[in-house]
């Protein structure tokens, strides 16, 4: 807890706004007149002696850095890591050493394709990047929120990037997977095959960032004091549980509000309701490194939860927005090679390749090597080097010395052994030639396909085929479309075959072997076993003045749900506040709905009725306070109930898929 102040500390001395204090230039001059530019009369050519308007005016031009060339769309909050138990067993890592032990952290969530300015809510994989604020330097832990990726090799990391982004021709279409190159990249680079599985079910569209899971993705290993090292696969699990929106509503809310997932996270956060994470830890013993059907450093490949279980180390709390976005969010920089002693790397082949990239990335972004010393970057703990000088060099360093090995200073900063807390790297034996070539261990691509198919419930399977329909029914050739049902045949013909008719393609699917293994891994569900649960949901309550809502909106808030009243009008409302009308709202961005009034003017009881068609097309639960405020087509319906406890209970399931005529 000590070193979460420090680090707020750190960063208040930055953040905290000089509200009492005079204007100045950036030299420290009081300026007497900000908003008049110096003129020759009042009439008069602007002249070029106006230092202070020049100096304003080149900071504004120079205010843009250049946007993360992916997950540049994102957002960011401080918190806690709170270790539940010694690991000493696995990792030497100090902030995994003992049951209590609190250390700060700082996660940005992330879109990957879209730019900076892309909307929430699109179909994309999210970035779940975690900093460790240690006693022992800065640890990262940067994964998406879906456990496997695209490719194997970081080499073709440039290649998938530049198909998933817009086309170069044209810069169309933003922040979206559905067009020619991503897919004809998929067709022809089938390890892809599981990944795009993931990415067509409903995890890449999930309701909150408070409800999505993390996944380190990369294989690495944990190393203990004695030096035994295993292989491990870490994960975050969300307390509340993997929720989505449904693809028709995610689409509508990129509209209606593309700070969408932003927005919750902050809102969530100021009203108190931390979002909590389990971080929880897959391990596997070095001499079990070829005991399983699959590569274990292959990254389009999970462990199976039910083979390799989960082992909890700790919660992560989410309990502080930050001040300043550009200051924080902008200016983080995460880097899968920041690890402290206990943590170690696998010969993955993409996370090599990452470690060359996350450094790389961030000098050009934030303009040179010095970017550890911004707030957001810096240790708490102390850092000595001889590194020097470069661009926005910070840290004052005093004295003659800035070289090893020395005698004018002692011979410091000296290196620091293993048994005093130096990182030394895991000293595997390495033996090989040097090639360009994929293992052979890498060579299956549709096996854990078939797994997460074989493994997803009804819904979700419909879910999936409607998101290829989808996405490959944007897509232009009918070249790269007959390209994909090819390839997806291998993981379903009845997928395919769908796909097929769908979108127009001919071919002959059954002469394509169909993979055949049964397997089924049902952690990797998402409907399942679902948490159910109403705490923190946003619930809208149509309301007017014609009856008393009170009494309902607060069971509604007693029970931890956010209301908010929508009406033909803002402000007074008997002995409530309306905070919406039906234009300012929109019922995509509500996780339930209560109707409490009828309206007599036509025009806004249509609106009504629009509004609570667009719910039930969601799956969402509706509830109503008088039995004729129910459209008669849906009162029958599963998740259309009358009075506030039965609709606590019906919002507590998310979506009520076994709905009659729902269309979302
Ligand atoms: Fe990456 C950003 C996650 C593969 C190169 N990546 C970035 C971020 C996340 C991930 C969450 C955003 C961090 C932030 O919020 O600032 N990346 C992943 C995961 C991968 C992955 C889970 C697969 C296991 N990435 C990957 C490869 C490469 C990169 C193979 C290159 C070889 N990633 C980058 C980058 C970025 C980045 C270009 C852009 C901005 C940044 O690093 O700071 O270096």
């Amino acid at each position: 807890m000590e070193q979460h102040n420090k680090k707020k500390e750190q960063l208040e001395q930055h953040t905290v706004e000089d509200r009492d204090k005079a204007l100045t230039t950036n030299q420290g001059l009081k300026m007497s007149e900000d908003e008049f530019s110096l003129k020759v009369g009042d009439r008069g050519p602007t002249i070029m002696e106006d230092f202070h308007f020049r100096e304003k005016m080149t900071h504004f031009d120079h205010e843009r850095i250049p946007e993360r060339v992916v997950h540049a769309r994102g957002t960011a909050a401080h918190g806690y890591f709170e270790c539940y138990e010694d690991a000493s067993d696995i990792t030497m890592a100090d902030f995994l050493s003992e049951k209590g032990k609190q250390t700060p952290v700082f996660v940005r969530f992330s879109t990957v394709a879209g730019s900076r300015g892309s909307a929430d809510s699109v179909r994309d994989a999210r970035g779940f990047a975690t900093k460790f604020y240690t006693d022992e330097g800065n640890y990262d832990l940067v994964g998406n929120n879906i456990p496997v990726f695209f490719i194997q090799d970081a080499i073709k990391f440039p290649d998938f990037v530049h198909a998933v982004k817009p086309e170069p021709h044209n810069e169309i279409p933003q922040a979206q997977s559905a067009h020619d190159t991503f897919w004809d990249f998929v067709a022809n680079n089938q390890e892809s095959a599981h990944m795009v599985m993931w990415h067509m079910s409903d995890r890449s569209i999930p309701r909150s960032y408070r409800m999505m899971e993390g996944f380190g993705v990369n294989t690495y290993r944990f190393v203990n004091k004695e030096g035994v090292a295993h292989f491990v696969k870490l994960h975050w699990k969300p307390v509340l549980g993997v929720h989505s929106l449904v693809w028709d509503e995610a689409q509508k809310v990129a509209g209606k509000d593309p700070d969408f997932h932003r927005r919750d996270l902050y809102d969530a956060i100021e009203l108190g309701n931390y979002p909590q994470y389990e971080l929880a830890v897959q391990v596997i013993p070095e001499e079990q490194e070829f005991s399983f059907d699959f590569d274990i450093l292959d990254p389009t490949k999970i462990w199976p939860e039910e083979q390799v279980p989960l082992r909890k180390l700790g919660m992560m709390t989410l309990n502080r927005n930050v001040d300043n976005f550009f200051a924080e969010t902008e200016q983080v920089a995460f880097h899968v090679g920041h690890v402290v002693p206990g943590i170690d790397f696998s010969n993955d082949p993409l996370l090599q390749g990452r470690l060359f990239s996350y450094t790389d990335t961030q000098l050009i972004r934030l303009g040179g090597p010095n970017f550890h010393e911004l707030p957001i970057n810096k240790p708490v703990c102390p850092f000595h080097n001889n590194q020097r000088d470069g661009y926005n060099r910070q840290t004052i360093n005093r004295g003659q010395v800035s070289y090893h090995q020395n005698s004018l200073q002692n011979n410091t900063p000296n290196p620091v052994p293993r048994e005093q807390g130096g990182y030394e790297h895991y000293q595997e034996k390495v033996d090989g030639r040097k090639i360009r070539a994929r293992s052979e261990g890498f060579k299956d691509h549709f096996s854990q396909a078939r797994l997460f198919w074989n493994s997803m419930t009804p819904v979700e399977k419909e879910h999936i085929v409607k998101a290829f329909c989808f996405e490959v029914g944007k897509v232009q050739s009918m070249d790269v479309r007959k390209q994909v049902v090819e390839m997806f045949a291998h993981v379903s013909h009845e997928l395919a075959a769908t796909l097929a008719k769908k979108v127009g393609v001919t071919t002959t699917i059954d002469t394509i072997p169909e993979e055949t293994n049964t397997k089924q891994s049902p952690a990797v569900s998402m409907y399942t076993n679902p948490v159910r649960f109403v705490e923190t949901k946003k619930v809208a309550v149509i309301a007017n003045e014609q009856y008393d809502v009170t009494p309902a909106i607060k069971a509604l808030e007693a029970a931890g749900i956010v209301v908010e009243v929508v009406s033909d009008h803002q402000g007074q409302l008997n002995d409530v506040t309306s905070d919406h009308t039906f234009e300012t709202a929109s019922p995509v961005l509500y996780d339930g709905l209560v109707v409490a009034a009828t309206f007599e003017d036509a025009q806004t009881q249509r609106k009504v009725e629009t509004f609570i068609d667009e719910v039930y097309n969601h799956y969402k639960a509706i509830g109503y306070t008088h039995e004729d405020f129910v459209l008669a087509a849906y009162s029958e319906a599963p998740g259309v109930v009358s009075g506030v406890e039965s609709f606590i209970e019906a919002l507590a399931t998310d979506r009520h898929f076994d709905r009659d005529y729902a269309i979302g």
